[in-house]
C-alpha cells in the first residue's frame, strides 16, 4: 500500500520521490509506504492553499458545516475499514478503535460543523455610546495542523475541524507513526465536497516535513499535539514569526485516591486510567497518589486487576490491551522500567516486555502493565512522560500532601480526585495545577469545554468556542452612533 499526499486536490508522491516504510506494531512488519515529504512539498501545498483562501475563507459559513458534515458521513459509511486500519497502523485493540477512535472522529467534524454555526462574536456598547464597537472574527488563512500517533484520527479531525469550519485553508501533517487513517480521510475531501487546495496533507518525518510547516512564512499559525520537548522546539522555531500557536503536550498526570472514595469505582477506572491505549493518551493517569490507611487495601486490589490485563494481537475483537505504537517506543518505556529498577523500585506488577499473543504477533512490541513503588517523588521515572503503560504508587497523609506531591511535576494536563466528600472534591480541583480535573470519574469528555494544559503540558486551549477562538483573528470595529 502506497500512501500520497494531498495537494491542491491532487493525490500525489513526494517531490523528491523518497518513501518511508511503515511498520505494524503488532507484527512489527512493513505495510506500507508514504511518502518522505520535504519543503519543496511544503511549498507545493502553501500555494495550493493560498489560491484556495479568498474562495473558501467567503464560503457561507453553512456549506462550509455541509463540508464537515458530508465527511463525517463519509466516516460513518467506511468505519470498519478505519476501525481495522486504525488498528493496524497503531497497535491498538480494534475494540477501542471501534469505541473511540473513528466514532469520535467522526463526532469532531459534525461537532464543528454544529459549532461554527452558533459561534458569534462580541459587541461593546456602553450606555449613551457615542461609539459601538464590535469584535470580527476573520479566519487566519493558511494554518499547519500536527498530530501525533497515540489517537491517529480522533486528534487529526480534532484541529483539522475547526480550522477549516472558521475558514482557514489547512496543511495537515499526521504522524509518520500512524498516517494511514489521515490518507484516508483526505482521498474523500473531494467526495465531501472541500474545493482543490482548500485541505492538504503532507506525509514524512517531523524534524523534515513538520519543520517546514512549522517554518513556512505563509502558514499564520500552528496547533501542534505531540511531545513536551517539539512543542518548546516548535516555539522557539517560531518565536520571531509571530505565528499564533496552540501546544498541546505531555502530563504526568495524578490519580488522588483518598480514604472516602467509592473504592470499587475507584479501582476500576484507575485501572483504565492508567492503562488505555497501552498508557499512550496524553490524559491517563500515571502517578496513583494513595491516601495511608487505605494504601495497602488499594494497592493490592490495582494489582489484582491489573495482572488480570493481558496483551494480545489488536486485531482480535476481545483483545483490551494492544501493542505499543512502534519499537522505539517500547524500548523507551522499557528503558524507563528498567531505570526504575536501578533506582530500588518494587515492581508489584509486569516490568518486562510481554510475550507474543500468537504466531501473528511474534515480531510485535507488546509490554506488561507495569506497577511501581517505593520511588522518590524526584527521581526520573516519577518526573518524566513515559507514556506507556507502567504506573508509580505513593503515599500520603493528608490533604495538603497530597496536593503538594500532585503540584510536584513540571506537566499540569489532567488530574483525577476520588473522594465522596464534596468539599473536598472542589478545593483540592481548585488547588490542583491541571487544566482539567475529574473527579470521581475519568475521560469525561464534553466537546464545548475547554481542553489543555498549564506548566509543560501546553499553551491554549482547544476544544469549542476556544478552538474557533484560536483560528480566527479578531479585528475590533469602532464606529460612532450618529
Ligand atoms: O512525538 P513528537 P514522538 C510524548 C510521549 C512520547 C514523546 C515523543 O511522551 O514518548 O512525546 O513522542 C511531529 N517540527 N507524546 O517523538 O515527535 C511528528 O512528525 C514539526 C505525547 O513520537 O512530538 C508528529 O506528527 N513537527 C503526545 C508530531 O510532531 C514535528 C502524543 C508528534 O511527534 C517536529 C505523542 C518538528 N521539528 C507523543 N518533530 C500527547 N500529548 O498526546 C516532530 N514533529
Amino acid at each position: 500500500m502506497q500512501l500520497m499526499n494531498l495537494i491542491g486536490g491532487e493525490l500525489t508522491g513526494p517531490v523528491d520521490g523518497l518513501w518511508i516504510e511503515n511498520i505494524e506494531p503488532a507484527t512489527g512488519q512493513v505495510f506500507s509506504q508514504i511518502p518522505r515529504s520535504n519543503q519543496a512539498d511544503v511549498e507545493r501545498a502553501v500555494q495550493a492553499a493560498q489560491s484556495a483562501f479568498p474562495a473558501w475563507s467567503s464560503t457561507p459559513l453553512e456549506e462550509r458545516a455541509a463540508c464537515l458534515r458530508r465527511w463525517g458521513q463519509l466516516i460513518a459509511q467506511h468505519s470498519e475499514k478505519l476501525i481495522a486500519s486504525e488498528s493496524q497502523d497503531n497497535g491498538k485493540p480494534v475494540s477501542l478503535a471501534r469505541s473511540v477512535d473513528i466514532p469520535r472522529a467522526q463526532k469532531n467534524l459534525e461537532f464543528f460543523a454544529g459549532a461554527i454555526e452558533h459561534f458569534a462574536s462580541e459587541s461593546h456598547i456602553p450606555a449613551g455610546a457615542t461609539h459601538i464597537h464590535y469584535t470580527h472574527r476573520k479566519p487566519i488563512g493558511v494554518v499547519g495542523c500536527i498530530s501525533p500517533w497515540n489517537l491517529p484520527l480522533y486528534l487529526f479531525t480534532w484541529k483539522i475541524a475547526p480550522a477549516l469550519a472558521a475558514g482557514n485553508c489547512v496543511i495537515a501533517k499526521p504522524s509518520e507513526v500512524t498516517p494511514v487513517t489521515a490518507w484516508m480521510l483526505s482521498t474523500w475531501a473531494a467526495e465531501a465536497g472541500f474545493p482543490p487546495g482548500v485541505f492538504n496533507v503532507i506525509h514524512g518525518l517531523g524534524p523534515e516535513a513538520g519543520q517546514a510547516i512549522v517554518e513556512h512564512a505563509q502558514i499564520k499559525a500552528i496547533s501542534f499535539t505531540g511531545g513536551t520537548n517539539t512543542g518548546a522546539h516548535i516555539a522557539k522555531t517560531t518565536a520571531g514569526q509571530f505565528k499564533k500557536l496552540s501546544l498541546e503536550l505531555g502530563g504526568k498526570n495524578p490519580a488522588l485516591i483518598f480514604a472516602d472514595c467509592n473504592f470499587e469505582e475507584a479501582v476500576k477506572t484507575t485501572v483504565r486510567s492508567s492503562f488505555a491505549n497501552q498508557g499512550q493518551i496524553c490524559l491517563c493517569s500515571s502517578r496513583i497518589l494513595i491516601e495511608d490507611s487505605i494504601y495497602e487495601q488499594f494497592r493490592d486490589a490495582l494489582v489484582a486487576k491489573a495482572q488480570k490485563i493481558v496483551p494480545g494481537d489488536p486485531a482480535l475483537a476481545e483483545t483490551k490491551m494492544g501493542a505499543m505504537s512502534s519499537e522505539g517506543h517500547r524500548d523507551k518505556v522499557l528503558g524507563y522500567i528498567e531505570t526504575a529498577k536501578q533506582l530500588g523500585a518494587t515492581v508489584l506488577c509486569g516490568g518486562a516486555a510481554a510475550p507474543a499473543p500468537n504466531e501473528r504477533c511474534s515480531q510485535g512490541y507488546f509490554i506488561q502493565p507495569t506497577i511501581l513503588e517505593g520511588l522518590d517523588a524526584q527521581c526520573a521515572v516519577n518526573q518524566e512522560e513515559i507514556f506507556g503503560p507502567v504506573i508509580t504508587l505513593q503515599r500520603f497523609h493528608t490533604e495538603a500532601e497530597a496536593i503538594a506531591l500532585a503540584n510536584a511535576s513540571n506537566y499540569g494536563l489532567a488530574a483525577t480526585i476520588w473522594t465522596q466528600d464534596l468539599a473536598r472534591a472542589h478545593r483540592v480541583a481548585s488547588k490542583v495545577e491541571s487544566g482539567i480535573a475529574w473527579i470521581n470519574c475519568w475521560l469525561v469528555r464534553d466537546l464545548r469545554t475547554p481542553f489543555g494544559g498549564v506548566k509543560a503540558s501546553g499553551v491554549g486551549r482547544e476544544g469549542g468556542f476556544e478552538a474557533l477562538r484560536f483560528f480566527t483573528e479578531p479585528q475590533n470595529v469602532c464606529i460612532p452612533t450618529r
